[in-house]
Formats: structure tokens, C-alpha cells, sequence
């Protein structure tokens, strides 16, 4: 099968977080539309502007020729925080990709910057990154929120998906022809799994096309970014904690990834603080200690 099963869903910011969910289920993608101000996005590209600039582009097929992806977005934009922690996307990467024992985190929080006259994207799925390891259908490792940085269009490069996709089978090599454009007003969270075939359009206008790519995934998956090198504890001191732990410092299932003598890895970034001790999980760090 390689043909959408349906329409792309499209929900209201203020959507239940139960329907987005639903949405997922059935299509693997949807598109929540105008989630955050065209304010939020303009403070988020203000402070990325010098970066971004600066910014090679790609030299493969998959990075995109004319495409300059900039990360390191957490220490690079206060003005991100909000975006990275929105709690309808946190509630979403909570239901597909953590547990009782098992917490997420942030994969990547990289700019996807379509120049004009970029060719569309190969379809792919994000959970081959995991060195193709085949991930039984139904269970998601990943989720990739696409913040539209501007109006998205199927001539600029909106990013194009298949709806119906993360029920295919694995290792497809698919056309740009079965897949549809997320189109999205500024400010739209287009929501990917990680089972869902997707890519970048091809950008035909005249203007960059700038996505917002915020990836998270199941805390014992290696994560794309360094993390703690784009954000060692000197840095990660100045940013909320909450924020913190989801870049990594927290233990992301029982005995994994605490520090020393089985302390938390906050008492790295904060050694004043009192943190748990031992190899049991320690407080929800979405819970009311996140924020000390
Ligand atoms: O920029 C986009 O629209 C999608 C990018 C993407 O899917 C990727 O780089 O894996």
C-alpha cells in the first residue's frame, strides 16, 4: 500500500489533547493550527537570525543542498523555551513515548531553512535513524513537531506527509506523489510519529521556508543532538529546570543515566540544590519539583 488512507487532520489550537491523540492514531500526523502567536515565532527567529545566517548548507541529499539546518536552539533562543515545553506537546510526547518507568526527551531542536530552489526531501520515516532497527508497528519512538516559522504552502516547501503512513510496512521507498503539503497558518505544530512517512517539500517561491523541527524520543535512545555539549552545565544553569531534564539531565528509566554515586544529574548543573539519590527514578520531572 503507498497511498494516504485519508485526510491530514487538522485541529484547533485548543483542541483536547485526547483528539490530537486520536487524530495520531488514525493518520500518524495531523496539524494543529495556529498553536503558538505570530509574536512567540518572530522572538524565536530574532534570536536564532545571527545563527542561522551563519549556517552552512547541506552536503547530502537528506540535509538538503539548499537547506541550512542550525541547532543548538535551546542555548541559542531563551525565546524557544516556551515552544519546547508547550504543554499540548508535552502531553502528546508523554502519551506516545514515556511510562511509568520510562520518561522522553529531546531529541533535536534544529531549524529546517528551505532556501528557494530546494528540491523536495526524500520520504523517510524518522525512527530509521536508529540504525534501522525494525520498531514493531504501533510503538512509536519518536515524535517530530514541525513548528511553521511562517505560513507553510505546498509551493514553499511545506513539509509533505502521508496520512495513514505509520501503519505501512518498513524500508518503503516512496514518491512525492502520494504525499500531501502541510499547509499551516504561522505558529501550526505540524505533529509527525516517528512511523509516519514524511519530507520536506521542494521550494518553488521566492522566499526561505523556516521550520522549527523540535524532535522527542524515548529517554534511553541516544540522542541526535549532543546535548550536553550544546548545553553543558554552565549554560544549563541560566535555563528552567524542567527544560533542563528534558534535554537530557535526568535518568530516563531506572539506573539509567544518573551521575557518580547514583546521584541526578541536576546536582551537576545545580550543586547548591538537593536532588534524589540512588538508582530508582527520582521525582517526575515534569512534576512540581521541576521547577526548584
Ligand atoms: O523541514 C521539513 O519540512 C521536514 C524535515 C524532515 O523531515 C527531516 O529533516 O527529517
Amino acid at each position: 500500500m503507498s497511498a494516504a488512507t485519508g485526510p491530514l487532520p487538522r485541529l484547533g489550537a485548543s483542541a483536547p489533547v485526547s483528539e490530537v491523540i486520536a487524530a495520531l492514531d488514525g493518520a500518524g500526523c495531523a496539524v494543529i493550527e495556529s498553536l503558538v502567536s505570530p509574536a512567540a515565532v518572530a522572538a524565536v527567529l530574532g534570536d536564532l537570525a545571527p545563527y542561522m545566517e551563519a549556517t552552512a548548507t547541506g552536503q547530502d541529499e537528506i540535509s538538503g543542498a539548499l537547506t541550512r539546518r542550525t541547532g543548538a536552539v535551546p542555548s541559542r533562543s531563551p525565546a524557544s523555551w516556551e515552544m519546547l515545553q508547550h504543554p499540548t506537546v508535552l502531553a502528546i510526547a508523554e502519551h506516545y513515548l514515556a511510562g511509568p518507568d520510562e520518561r522522553f526527551h529531546i531529541c533535536t531542536a534544529v531549524t529546517s531553512d528551505l532556501l528557494p530552489g530546494q528540491r523536495a526531501q526524500p520520504i523517510h520515516r524518522d525512527q530509521w535513524t536508529y540504525g534501522g532497527f525494525p520498531w514493531p508497528r504501533g510503538f512509536e519512538v519518536e515524535i517530530n513537531i514541525l513548528w511553521a516559522m511562517q505560513e507553510f504552502t505546498a509551493d514553499n516547501g511545506a513539509t509533505r506527509v502521508i496520512p495513514g503512513s505509520h501503519l505501512y510496512d518498513d524500508g518503503l521507498e516512496l514518491e512525492q506523489s502520494v504525499t500531501v503539503p502541510a499547509t499551516a497558518p504561522i505558529g501550526s505544530a505540524i505533529v509527525v510519529l516517528g512511523s509516519c512517512y514524511h519530507g520536506a517539500g521542494s521550494n518553488t517561491s521566492d522566499m526561505n521556508r523556516v521550520a522549527l523541527s523540535v524532535a522527542y524520543q524515548r529517554a534511553w535512545l541516544r540522542q541526535g543532538e549532543n546535548q550536553y555539549l550544546n548545553c553543558p552545565p554552565d549554560v544549563a544553569r541560566t535555563m528552567p529546570e524542567g527544560l533542563v531534564r528534558l534535554l537530557g539531565y535526568q535518568r530516563g528509566c531506572m539506573a539509567l543515566g544518573y551521575w557518580r554515586d547514583g546521584e541526578d544529574p541536576m546536582a551537576a548543573v545545580h550543586p547548591d540544590r538537593t536532588y534524589h539519590v540512588g538508582l530508582g527514578m527520582g521525582p517526575d520531572p515534569q512534576g512540581d519539583n521541576a521547577d526548584a
